[in-house]
């Protein structure tokens, strides 16, 4: 599929990578490149083959934001009454396969938010976080004053959300927002190395394993315990369980068939 904003491409055979291209405006997230987006995910999470799904940007920029300039006009009636863009930004929540955002420079505003909706994050060095919508007269309007507080706790929740002041790659990982932090030129084969390590694994066991810890953030401890248990009991019924335990007894590597 030919795609304007974004480029698509796999590695290994195993891993979808998404790269978002929009570089002279620092990855601006307009709707169409959102279209586009939801449309690469949703074919690479349909792809047999593919196991695992990066998303990256360029070196100054995962994300800048959503593009200001096509939201500059808008009147509260255009946002309200047409939902404003919320079901290409909610697409990815419905991604099965694990999803990685590859961080390198800016990822500011709906970019950060972006991230944050990925499984994980891995940063490079010159990553900058931040939700500077306050500037503009607004709000987080993707999730960012839900799923930063849960990630970082209120207090720099908070302070990133008031003041809309960046928060460097470092800060980022003391805080728990990311995951790992790589040299930047380190950062696509850390991120891939990950993706391809995960997309060896058996797909049920993998897509169980999202599902639980995304648990983690609804509802309450013990509906999620319940739940990863019964995941947990469920994974017994699966070819890929036997395989993965026989071959550790047996010291010989796992061939796991996804079934
Ligand atoms: N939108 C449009 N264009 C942008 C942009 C953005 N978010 N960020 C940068 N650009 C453009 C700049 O206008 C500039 O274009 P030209 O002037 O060259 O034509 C070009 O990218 C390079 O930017 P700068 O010249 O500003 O580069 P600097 O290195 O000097 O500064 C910067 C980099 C990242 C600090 C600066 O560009 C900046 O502050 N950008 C804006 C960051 C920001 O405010 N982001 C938050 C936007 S609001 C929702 C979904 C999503 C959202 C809301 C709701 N729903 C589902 C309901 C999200 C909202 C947002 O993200």
């Amino acid at each position: 599929m030919a795609y304007e904003f974004i480029t698509t491409r796999t590695e290994g055979e195993k891993v979808g990578v998404i790269t978002l291209n929009r570089p002279k405006q620092l990855n601006a997230l307009s709707p169409a490149l959102m279209v586009e987006l939801g449309q690469a995910l949703k074919a690479f999470d349909a792809d047999e083959a593919i196991g695992c799904i990066v998303i990256t940007g360029n070196e100054k920029a995962f994300a800048a934001g959503a593009d200001i300039g096509a939201m500059a006009t808008y009147t509260f009636a255009d946002v309200y009454r047409d939902d404003y863009i919320t079901r290409d930004w909610e697409t990815i929540g419905g991604i099965r396969k694990p999803v990685i955002a590859a961080v390198s420079g800016f990822a500011l505003g709906g970019g950060c938010e972006l991230a944050m909706m990925c499984d994980f994050i891995i940063a490079a060095d010159n990553a900058k976080f931040g939700q500077p919508e306050i500037k503009l007269g607004i709000i987080p309007g993707a999730g960012g004053t839900q799923r930063l507080p849960r990630a970082v706790g209120k207090a720099k929740a908070m302070d990133l959300v008031l003041t809309g002041r960046m928060m460097d790659a470092k800060e980022a990982e003391a805080a728990g927002l990311v995951s790992r932090v790589v040299p930047l030129d380190k950062l696509m084969d850390e991120a891939l190395a990950a993706a391809l390590m995960i997309s060896g694994y058996g797909r049920m066991a993998v897509m169980a394993a999202k599902e639980c810890v995304n648990k983690a953030f609804e509802g309450t401890l013990a509906d999620g315990v319940m739940f990863e248990r019964r995941l947990f009991h469920a994974l017994f019924a699966t070819a890929d369980q036997k395989e993965g335990m026989d071959a550790f007894v047996n010291k010989r590597p796992a061939a796991f068939k996804n079934q």
